[in-house]
């Protein structure tokens, strides 16, 4: 470790040899600013449904309106918080490294409420409402208990990506290349067991790069990784800037 630093000096200096550096997001980087992660249990009167359960296409077609008050609490949840240390340190990494694309598993624009930009959002927006029937992005919400598309009749829905469904071709195309093309991939936030998103990371390191993991739960993907630092994003993301920037 450098004086005053105590990033590993093997990841600072990866970072200032790099051209261009990839990172991944997931639920654990909002955690800080008071947004329970994916796998915590909900609270009040959600705690007694699985997210996973309810972030489904049947769900929906099951129940819509419960699903609309879903999202509708995670949206009020969501904007009422504001983006943590971390999510600024990593907008503020973009300027110091020559590219770097962000990925994000988390609906929730913090993000891009920090400044960072050209947010590859891998599993949609919860802001965005989207027809059912055609995936069309629509400004429709009436605040109804379901609100219906305006174009076609059918149901709108929140505008993210659920479990089962594909995630856009965009999305997918652009990080696939970054993971591919990046020399330093840092993998903050997420426990890796949601797929496709939890393979960019060895894709990355089948392609030469290194694999960095910013996590106080250490995941099972964190032995095939270079290295893993345990600890909080909203703390070890802005000590990594201040020494890379010094
Ligand atoms: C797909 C949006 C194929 C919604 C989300 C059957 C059918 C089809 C597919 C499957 C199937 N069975 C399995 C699959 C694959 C499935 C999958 O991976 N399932 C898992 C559960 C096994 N994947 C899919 O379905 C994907 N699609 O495969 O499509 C296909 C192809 C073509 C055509 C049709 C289909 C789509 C998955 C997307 C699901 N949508 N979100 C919504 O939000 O409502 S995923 C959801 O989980 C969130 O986006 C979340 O981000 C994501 C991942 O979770 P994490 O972000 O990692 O959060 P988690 O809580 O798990 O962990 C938080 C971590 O943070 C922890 O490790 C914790 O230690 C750490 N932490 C805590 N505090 C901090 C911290 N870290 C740092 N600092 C802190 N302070």
């Amino acid at each position: 470790m450098t004086e005053n630093c105590d990033i590993p000096d093997a990841l600072i200096a990866a970072l200032r040899d790099a051209r261009h550096v990839c990172i991944l997001t997931g639920a654990g980087v909002s955690a800080e600013s008071g947004v329970p992660t994916f796998r915590e249990a909900q609270d009040g009167l959600w705690a007694e449904y699985n997210p996973q359960d309810l972030a489904t296409p049947e769900a929906f077609v099951a129940d819509p309106a419960l699903i609309w008050r879903w999202y509708r609490w995670r949206r009020e949840t969501v904007s009422a918080v504001e983006p943590n240390p971390g999510h600024f340190a990593i907008a503020l990494l973009a300027e110091l490294v020559p590219q770097l694309t962000l990925i994000t598993q988390n609906v929730d624009n913090l993000h891009q409420r920090a400044g960072s930009r050209n947010v590859i959002e891998y599993h949609g927006n919860i802001f965005e409402d989207r027809c059912f029937a055609d995936g069309s992005l629509r400004h429709a919400d009436d605040q109804t208990a379901v609100p219906i598309c305006t174009d076609c009749g059918s149901n709108l829905r929140p505008g993210v990506v659920w479990f089962g469904e594909a995630i856009p071709e965009h999305a997918m195309d652009k990080s696939g290349s970054a993971a591919v093309d990046c020399d330093v991939f840092l993998s903050i936030g997420t426990s890796s067991l949601v797929y496709p998103a939890a393979g960019l990371a060895d894709l990355a390191k089948q392609n030469g790069a290194a694999v960095v993991e910013i996590n106080p739960n250490p995941t099972t993907h964190a032995a095939n990784f270079d290295l893993a630092i345990a600890g909080n994003s909203g703390l070890v993301l802005p000590e990594l800037v201040d020494c890379l920037a010094h």
